[in-house]
Order: structure tokens, then C-alpha cells, then sequence
């Protein structure tokens, strides 16, 4: 979550690097690309040896066919613009002179910039008519963030552009806040519009008057210079008391290496300032601090570096510690091909690529795409009946803790950044498996669509378990468990997000995130009630991580009610227990009434069950049908109450749920700006509490995800995504009268008799599989396939010639 702060949140200076080890293989003749990049393996290779039953079909299937083509009912309402319309919205903005635009190319810190082009989607009221048929496609509106600098007090602006198609002397725009909870015609000041000033006139200067003491502690100096060995990294949010805007400053190493290993070089010392305002003379260092000593002013620090006995603590020195690539002895065997997962029958899912929607089993689903948040889904139906028709990530909070003030001050909320922009391809046979299918992600910048090719994967997958056995005297039964899984991954600066959303068989829909990447590691003096001291003079930084996701439950229809169900340990007379008490437990049922009792948490000893029921939708035993809502791996809550650091721009962060009355005015339950105000942010959640009903209403569902991490020695040089995980599961519950994984056939019965299988039972499966051969060799040869981003200008947009050949844009 860590950027240099002089890099403007749409700048791509943070590209993976990819190490190329050994020379590109041969490409062998035999390969035959299919226009997306997939294998097609002629059906000459070599037959598969092991034939399991008798149902062969006659035409094998072919590994690595992508997914089977289906057409969308509807057309994909959420997906973002095309090329065209975007261009279109962009060529009107810059013809609107009282906008007094400057292209992105050209504008500097006091010129007006086009931020963002994107498609705003439309309100859930016109799209339920319109998915239910009882209502027309919704009008297509452009959402355009402003970047507003030509003025004293600069600004971004959230505005409206529609509706579409542009028609010149018709087309409007209009302020957008309906969705904001503080109504400033969508304007949030923006900190950050002097950034490369702020450099130049304060930051170098300052470190310039202490280059004496960075040379005799490091033997370096941060001037701007490219050859700087030392940079210094400014607070997330600025400080933003009493009006002035303050932020601290900490020298870190810049790497010594081509690994992104600065967010764990720090070095101990630390400057504050006071950046207020756009008038560079008005700015000022306020103090310096040292192994846990404040210096109000350069020269109180200088005079006590150099008196005698001044304290000069260890530094961080990058090296073969903080990369990445394989160290240590081979492990055995290691180096043999590892056991991978393959479909063996093609894919069993379908995907309209052009609609981004999406068949697999009972399941369907839409997807869509923002710059603020990466992959959201939308009307996901199980068995014909939409069950949630949204479901996504709203913000992902880091927030950091520490005795020095650069920890205390940090709390990422990564939607400033955008999860978008930042979801790059995924790396094939590794982030998914070699066999998904992959979707391309596009958003805007700088009169530009950025495409990530490939960086939304979907793919079956066996678990590694089955999802039902039992074991008689006489047989044994077992269910396969092949689940289905959407995925994307947003590296935010030194961290890489993944995201999974999961469908089962048995009606569950899972949603996980897992942390790999780069800590942001601490200085380690005087910080041992914050972290474990990992390296020569790194703290491993304690941080929570909370991320909000929306799920906007619709249990056979909107009119849903949450059920609360206790486990309760009692003291009860029965009238057979002969008027004895008996200590045991029983259930104790409620509904959550209001928004006044709808903030809670999963609780102690997970003795709570929420329920989203529908009250008037029961079974035939009378039990109101539902989906309940339960973590599947650790989930967590910000530790911190009333943060000095987030004040109210992270107020969805405290617990693990949180129910509203749905409303096309509570949309998101955080706004990419809420950083630039955080006393009194666009998006306050806490606003959404106003006491209303929640009984058989629309429900919207905010759940937390997160992780307390306390960053140890194994999180060096990467933390990893094994425990660095937090889930949860939709589960139907009395939705269904049975377990809907019998319909599988991918289950076996096996009768037994005196020590001998006597029957198997495979219900029809087919066992017919492709050739295999190729499989392994031809893994390696797709990573490299490996592109990043295709970029199309928008303004100037030239349909004929739209690909711009641009890698690592700045
Ligand atoms: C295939 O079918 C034949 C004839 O029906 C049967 O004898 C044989 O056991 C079957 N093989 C398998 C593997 O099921
Ligand atoms: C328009 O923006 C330019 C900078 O790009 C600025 O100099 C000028 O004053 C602005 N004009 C108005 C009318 O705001
Ligand atoms: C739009 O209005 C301007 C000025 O009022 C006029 O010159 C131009 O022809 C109009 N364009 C269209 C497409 O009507
Ligand atoms: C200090 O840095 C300079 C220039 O980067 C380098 O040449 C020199 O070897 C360094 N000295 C030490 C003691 O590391
Ligand atoms: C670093 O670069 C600056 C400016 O280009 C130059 O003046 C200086 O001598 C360089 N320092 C070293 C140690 O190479
Ligand atoms: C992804 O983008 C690339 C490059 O523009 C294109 O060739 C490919 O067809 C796209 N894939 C999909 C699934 O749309
Ligand atoms: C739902 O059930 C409640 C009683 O639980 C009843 O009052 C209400 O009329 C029902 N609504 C519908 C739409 O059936
Ligand atoms: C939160 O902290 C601030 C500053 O310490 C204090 O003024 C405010 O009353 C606190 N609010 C709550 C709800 O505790
Ligand atoms: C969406 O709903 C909001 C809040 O009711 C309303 O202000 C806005 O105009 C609606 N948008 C459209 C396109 O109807
Ligand atoms: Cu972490």
C-alpha cells in the first residue's frame, strides 16, 4: 500500500518484474494457438492410457478448451464503458470550456485534469424491473472525476455525464453526491495537488540541510537525484487537525536490487511538517525525531548528533535477504515437476466474454469492473432465483500501529489507489490454474484505457477433499468436491490482494482474500509492544487489515429479515426429568429489528448464527428459507477504536457485520477520497445507522474480512498467502429440503461383500480425457505469453489505429 508520495495515484512505476532466468524455449510446431492464448493440443498426441469406465464417447475432449460460449439473457448493465463511448465522453469534457480542461499529458499542478471515465452503474430500482423484465434497459451514465487544481483550493470533483450516447448541445453534467453522505456538489479537497512542489521546495531541501548526518549514518543523501541511495516516505492519510495539514516523513533505503525491498528498508529517522495550503513559503519543518527523541528544529537535532555520546542505531542494508528469487539448499526432490491440476475434459463452465456473464452448474452471475474496486458480481442466481445481486469489495484498510510516528500515522485505505488499475495479468499454472479462463480488466487514465489482459481468471477446481462420504459395513460412499472459482489480484504498492469468490455444489458462495507481497516493515528501535524485531533493525510493523465487502442479499425476492440463532447454555426441568434441573444448552432465536442493533460481530465461541431469512418464503416444515452467513477462515475487525488516524473515514471498519436497508443513496460504504478529509469524509458509514426497520426490507449485507498481523520472521522477504488469509461462506440454510451436491454424478458408491468390491455405482460419468502429454512442458511456454497492459488513447481517439504500445506509463 506504500507509494512514494510523489507519485499521483494513477501513476504505474510498480510493475512486477519479471525475472527472465532462463532463454525463451523454442516454440514447438506442434502447438496450435487459439485466439486467446490457450493450448490446443492436436488430437493426434498421445492417447490417455487409463480408460475408467465403459462410457466413452467417441470424440475426445481437448485439454485446455476454453470456456463453452453462451449468450447472456440480458445484456451486462454494470460492464464498463467501450472504447467508443469512453472516447466519446472525453472528446465532450474537453470541448466543455468552462470545465478549462488541460490533457492529463500536458497539465501540471495548477491545470485541471480528467481523472476518471467510468461507467456509473445504474441504481438497483431500474435494474431489478429491468432483470425482471418489467422495466427498460437503465440510461447509461458517464461517472467523471475532475481533477480541479487551476484554483487556490483544489479539489476533485465527482460529476455525471449522460445520459449516453453524447449528443453535443444536449449532453449535461451534473454534480454527483447522491451516494455521498456530506452533500459538497461531489467536490473533496484534494492533499495532494502540489506533490512534486512539496519535494522540490520542502522535502529535498530539508533533507539537503541534513546531508552531513544522512552520509555519516547512511553514507547517502535523498536530494532528487537519480543517484540517491535514501528517500524519505510521507504519512497515508496527512495529518489533518486543528486545519493545518501535517505529514510525517521517514527515510527508507531505496533498493539496491531490481526487488521492490524499499517498504522494508527503513532507517529510523523522522521528520514532521507542516504542508498547508499551496503557497510554498507558507510551509515549514516543525521537528525531528530519533530513537524515541523529539528535536523541535534542524539545529537542536545537529547539535546533539554531534555532542559526544549521541546514540547512532544499526540501519537496514538491502540484500539477498529481502528477494525474492530461490535461496537455500534444493530441497529433495524439489525440482521434479510438482503434482498440477488439469481438466481432463475441457471446461465445464460457459461464458459470454462479451457480456462478462458467467454459467457454472446451478450458478450464473454477471461480472463487473471498477477503478476503485477491482471485481464486484452482480444478480448471482442459484437455481433460477437471484439469492444476491451484489457482491464485491467496497475498501481495504491497513492500518498500522507503532511508537514512532511514522507507523502510528499510516492507515491505507487502498480505493484512493484503486483496486482497478492495479489488478495485473495473472500468471498462468500459478496465481490460477494453467487450464482457467481468463477475462481481460480496462480502465481509465490520462485519456487512456489501460487493459490488463488476462487478469480475471475462472476456473473449476477439486478440492482436496470430497464433499460427502460414509462408510458402512457393506459400502462406502464419496462425492467428489469440484468447486468453481472466479479470481483477481490488485498489488496496491508493496501488497498483492487476492480475491477469490467460490460456488459449491451445494449451493454455498464463498468469498476470500488472501495478503502476499512486501510488509511495510518499522524501524525496530523502541518498538517492541508493536511488532517482533525481524531482521538487523526492521520491526515486523503490527497492522489490521480490514476489508469491506457488499453483499446485497435477495432471498427469494428483497423482502429479507436477518434471524440471529444462540447456542445458550440453560438450566432446564423437563417434565420427564422427574423435576430434576438439568445443566445443557438450547436455542435462543431472534430477528435483528433495526439498524439500531444491526452493527455485530460474529462473537465468542461462534455461537451465533446469522440468517438471512425470507419470513414469508418457508418450506414445507415451516422454516423460513435462508442463506446464512459464516466465516470460512478467520475474519477480523479493526482492533483500534475511534482511530486518531482514520477519525470517521473508516467507520465500516468496527465490527464483522453490519446490516442497512438497501438504498441507491448508501452505495459504497467508502469513497476513494475519504483520505483527504478524514474528520469529515465524503462517505461516513456511521450515517447509514438511522434506526430504520430492518424486517422483511432490501438488506444489505457490509461483512469484514481482515487480518490482526503481526508481520514475523516468516514474512520475510514476502508474507505468504498460506495463513495471510481471511474468508466467509454463504451457506444455504433450510433454502433447499436436501443437499443439493446429490445431483452431482461426480460421486461413486462402492458395495462390498466378504473382503470384495461387489458393485460400483458411477451414475453415468463420463471418463473420457484428453491427451495429457503436453500438459507440463507446455505451462512453462505460456508464462512467456506474459504482455501486462494494452493501452487505447482516448483523446486523441483514433479507432483506426487505437493500441498504443505503452508499458510502465508514468
Ligand atoms: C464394461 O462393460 C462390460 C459389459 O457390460 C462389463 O462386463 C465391464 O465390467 C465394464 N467395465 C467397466 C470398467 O465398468
Ligand atoms: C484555466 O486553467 C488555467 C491553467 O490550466 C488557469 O491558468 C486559468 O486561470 C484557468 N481559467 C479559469 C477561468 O479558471
Ligand atoms: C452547438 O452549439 C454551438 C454554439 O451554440 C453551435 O455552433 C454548434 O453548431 C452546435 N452544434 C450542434 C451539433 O448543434
Ligand atoms: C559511500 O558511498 C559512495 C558513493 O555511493 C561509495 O563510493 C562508497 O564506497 C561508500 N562508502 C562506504 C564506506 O560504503
Ligand atoms: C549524484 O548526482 C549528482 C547530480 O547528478 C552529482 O552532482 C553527484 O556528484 C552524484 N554523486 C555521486 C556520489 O555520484
Ligand atoms: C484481451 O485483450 C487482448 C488484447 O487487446 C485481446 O487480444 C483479447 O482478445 C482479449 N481477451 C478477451 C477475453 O477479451
Ligand atoms: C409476510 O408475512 C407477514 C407475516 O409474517 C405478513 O404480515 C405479510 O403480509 C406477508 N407479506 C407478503 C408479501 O406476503
Ligand atoms: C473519539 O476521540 C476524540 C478525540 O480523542 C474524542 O473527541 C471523541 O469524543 C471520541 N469519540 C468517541 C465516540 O469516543
Ligand atoms: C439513482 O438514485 C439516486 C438516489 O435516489 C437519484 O438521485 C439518481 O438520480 C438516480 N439515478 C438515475 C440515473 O436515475
Ligand atoms: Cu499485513
Amino acid at each position: 500500500m506504500k507509494f512514494h508520495t510523489a507519485l499521483s495515484a494513477l501513476c504505474f512505476s510498480i510493475i512486477p518484474i519479471l525475472v527472465h532466468s532462463a532463454p525463451a524455449p523454442e516454440a514447438k510446431a506442434t502447438w496450435v494457438k487459439s485466439g486467446r492464448g490457450h493450448r490446443v493440443i492436436p488430437h493426434d498426441s498421445r492417447q490417455a492410457k487409463r480408460q475408467y469406465s465403459n462410457n466413452t464417447s467417441p470424440e475426445a475432449p481437448v485439454c485446455g478448451d476454453t470456456a463453452a460460449a453462451v449468450t447472456a439473457p440480458i445484456p451486462n448493465v454494470w460492464e464498463g464503458f467501450t472504447d467508443q463511448e469512453a472516447a466519446s465522453v472525453a472528446y465532450w469534457l474537453f470541448e466543455q470550456s468552462n470545465l478549462n480542461l488541460t490533457t492529463s499529458e500536458k497539465a501540471e499542478e495548477w491545470d485541471n485534469s480528467v481523472l476518471l471515465v467510468e461507467l456509473q452503474r445504474p441504481n438497483k430500482t431500474d435494474v431489478v424491473a429491468y432483470l425482471d423484465g418489467s422495466g427498460p434497459a437503465p440510461d447509461r451514465y458517464a461517472h467523471v472525476v475532475l481533477n480541479i487544481r487551476a484554483t487556490e483550493e483544489p479539489y476533485y470533483a465527482d460529476i455525471l455525464v449522460g445520459p449516453l450516447p453524447i449528443v453535443a448541445n444536449v449532453t449535461k453534467w451534473q454534480p454527483l453526491d447522491y451516494y455521498h453522505t456530506r452533500k459538497t456538489e461531489g467536490r473533496v479537497r484534494n492533499l495532494g495537488a502540489n506533490d512534486d512542489t512539496l519535494y522540490e521546495k520542502l522535502l529535498y531541501p530539508t533533507s539537503a540541510s541534513i546531508k552531513d548526518i544522512t552520509l555519516e549514518l547512511w553514507n547517502g543523501t535523498a536530494l532528487g537525484h537519480d543517484n540517491d541511495t535514501i528517500t524519505m516516505w510521507g504519512i497515508d492519510p496527512m495529518g489533518q487537525e486543528d486545519d493545518r495539514i501535517t505529514s510525517w516523513y521517514m527515510f527508507v533505503h531505496k533498493s539496491a536490487t531490481d526487488f521492490d525491498t524499499t517498504s522494508i528498508l527503513s532507517l529510523g529517522l523522522y521528520f514532521l511538517v507542516d504542508q498547508t495550503g499551496r503557497d510554498p513559503s507558507q510551509w515549514k519543518l516543525i521537528g525531528w525525531f530519533y530513537n524515541d527523541i523529539w528535536y523541535d528544529s534542524t539545529e537542536a537535532f545537529k547539535d546533539a548528533f554531534f555532542s559526544p555520546g549521541f546514540v547512532k542505531l544499526p540501519i537496514n542494508i538491502d540484500g539477498p535477504w529481502a528477494t525474492t528469487d530461490q535461496s537455500g539448499p534444493v530441497l529433495p526432490m524439489d525440482t521434479l515437476s510438482p503434482p498440477m491440476a488439469i481438466a481432463p475434459a475441457g471446461s465445464r463452465y460457459s461464458v459470454d466474454v462479451n457480456e462478462k456473464y458467467v454459467e457454472w452448474m446451478d450458478f450464473s452471475f454477471y461480472v463487473g469492473f471498477s477503478r476503485d474496486t477491482g471485481l464486484t458480481l452482480y444478480d448471482i442466481k442459484y437455481k433460477g432465483d437471484r439469492i444476491i445481486y451484489e457482491l464485491g469489495l467496497q475498501e481495504a484498510l491497513a492500518h498500522y500501529a507503532g511508537a514512532d510516528p511514522y507507523q502510528s500515522g499510516t492507515a491505507y485505505l487502498d480505493s484512493y489507489y484503486g483496486f482497478g488499475p492495479y489488478a495485473f495479468q495473472l500468471v498462468e499454472g500459478y496465481d490460477c490454474p494453467a487450464y482457467a479462463t481468463y477475462l481481460n480488466s480496462s480502465f481509465y487514465v490520462s485519456e487512456t484505457t489501460h487493459t490488463h489482459v488476462n487478469s480475471i481468471c475462472l476456473f473449476e477446481f477439486d478440492a482436496d477433499y470430497p464433499q460427502q462420504r460414509h462408510s458402512t459395513t457393506s459400502y462406502v460412499s464419496a462425492t467428489k468436491n469440484t468447486y468453481f472459482s472466479l479470481r483477481s489480484v490488485s498489488t496496491i504498492g508493496n501488497y498483492d490482494y487476492m480475491f477469490t469468490y467460490s460456488f459449491y455444489q451445494d449451493g454455498t458462495v464463498g468469498v476470500d482474500v488472501r495478503a502476499s507481497g512486501y510488509i511495510q516493515g518499522a524501524y525496530y528501535a523502541n518498538n517492541e509492544d508493536y511488532g517482533w524485531h525481524i531482521h538487523d533493525a526492521l520491526s515486523g510493523s503490527m497492522h489490521d487489515h480490514v476489508l469491506n465487502f457488499k453483499a446485497d442479499f435477495d432471498i427469494l425476492g428483497t423482502a429479507n429479515t436477518v434471524q440471529l440463532v444462540k447456542n445458550v447454555a440453560t438450566t432446564e426441568t423437563y417434565p420427564w426429568s422427574q423435576g430434576k434441573p438439568r445443566n445443557t444448552m438450547k436455542l435462543q432465536k431472534s430477528f435483528i429489528e433495526s439498524e439500531d442493533e444491526s452493527r455485530i460481530n460474529f462473537g465468542e465461541n461462534a455461537l451465533t448464527q446469522v440468517i438471512i431469512v425470507n419470513q414469508n418464503e418457508t418450506n414445507k416444515y415451516g422454516e423460513k428459507r435462508g442463506y446464512r452467513i459464516l466465516p470460512s477462515s478467520g475474519t477480523a475487525h479493526l482492533t483500534i477504536q475511534n482511530s486518531s488516524t482514520t477519525v470517521n473515514s473508516a467507520n465500516w471498519a468496527g465490527y464483522d457485520l453490519q446490516f442497512t436497508k438497501q438504498k441507491d443513496t448508501e452505495l459504497t460504504s467508502s469513497h476513494p477520497y475519504n483520505s483527504q478529509d478524514v474528520n469529515d469524509p465524503p462517505i461516513n458509514f456511521d450515517r447509514f445507522f438511522d434506526g430504520e426497520s430492518l424486517v422483511q426490507e432490501d438488506l444489505v449485507a457490509w461483512i469484514n474480512l481482515g487480518m490482526h498481523h503481526i508481520p514475523h520472521t516468516g514474512d520475510l522477504p514476502n508474507t505468504v498467502f498460506t495463513t495471510a488469509h481471511s474468508g466467509v461462506q454463504f451457506m444455504p440454510l433450510n433454502y433447499l429440503l436436501g443437499d443439493a451436491s446429490r445431483q452431482t454424478v461426480n460421486q461413486v458408491r462402492i458395495n462390498y461383500d466378504a473382503g470384495r468390491a461387489t458393485g460400483v455405482e458411477t451414475f453415468g460419468q463420463k471418463t473420457d480425457i484428453c491427451p495429457l502429454n503436453n500438459e507440463i512442458a507446455d505451462v512453462n511456454q505460456e508464462l512467456w505469453e506474459y504482455v501486462g497492459d494494452v493501452v487505447v488513447r482516448k483523446y486523441p481517439y483514433d479507432p483506426n489505429h487505437p493500441f498504443e504500445e505503452v508499458l510502465g506509463v508514468d
